[in-house]
């Protein structure tokens, strides 16, 4: 018989795994957290998920689901109760996709560019990523959070970014965003780790920056393929 209740494979400081999370928690849903070692990812992962054989994989009641923004969807759709996630308006809605879709396709680009680059490179990319960031802000012009004056859809599928950005910046010795570069968005970050669901499953800073700094010199040196 399927295993009753919520589990997330998952591992502690993936991005997308971290969404699934959120989202979650702010439905107040009750959830095993199985963190995952990539390297030696367990059978019931592969079984759940033997298409990608990626995390995160949410399995309600024995059934699973991958891909976490499509994940959150089914947490919202799944589970009535509690605050809504995704937008009511139809347009609403297929906008906050929208924007989570340029989020996936050029935001992670443009910071994974970041994330490899030194020298030259590194400042080129470092403009690139100003650019792609200052249009996502846009989104929030005269408003709280992307999802309107509580936090929805699209700041979960990009919540990453208040963690990463500024490990980011850390770690390659650069500065993105700014007051002035970048006011409305950095206002943001600071809402949105504030809010309870989110302070409340964080990876702590210290792991998440010891194991990115390394994992940024073994790409940068050759010795870990870019996106490992
Ligand atoms: N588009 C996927 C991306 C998931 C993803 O890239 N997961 C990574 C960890 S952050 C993974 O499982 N990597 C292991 C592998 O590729 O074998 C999503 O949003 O769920």
């Amino acid at each position: 018989m399927a295993e009753k209740g919520v589990k997330l494979f998952g591992m502690w400081e993936s991005p997308f795994s971290l969404r699934a999370e959120w989202a979650l928690r702010l439905k107040g849903i009750e959830y095993e957290f199985v963190d995952e070692d990539l390297d030696n990812k367990s059978a019931e992962l592969l079984r759940l998920n033997p298409v990608t054989k990626k995390i995160p994989v949410l399995a309600h009641d024995g059934r699973p689901l991958a891909e976490s923004l499509i994940i959150i969807e089914y947490i919202d759709e799944a589970w009535t109760h509690g605050k809504p996630i995704m937008p009511k308006d139809p347009h609403h809605r297929a906008q906050a996709r929208f924007w989570a879709k340029f989020a996936e396709d050029k935001i992670l680009a443009a910071i994974f560019a970041v994330y490899c680059a030194t020298g030259e490179e590194l400042k080129r990319a470092v403009e690139e990523m100003q650019v792609e960031l200052r249009t996502l802000e846009g989104e929030l012009e005269g408003k709280s959070f992307f999802g309107g004056e509580e936090i929805g859809y699209l700041d979960l599928a990009v919540g990453w970014l208040a963690l990463w950005v500024p490990m980011i910046e850390e770690l390659a010795g650069v500065t993105v965003v700014n007051r002035e570069s970048h006011p409305l968005l950095l206002e943001w970050f600071e809402k949105f780790l504030s809010e309870e669901v989110v302070k409340g499953r964080l990876p702590a800073k210290d792991r998440l920056y010891a194991l990115n700094r390394d994992r940024r010199e073994q790409i940068i040196s050759g010795r870990l393929a870019y996106g490992k």
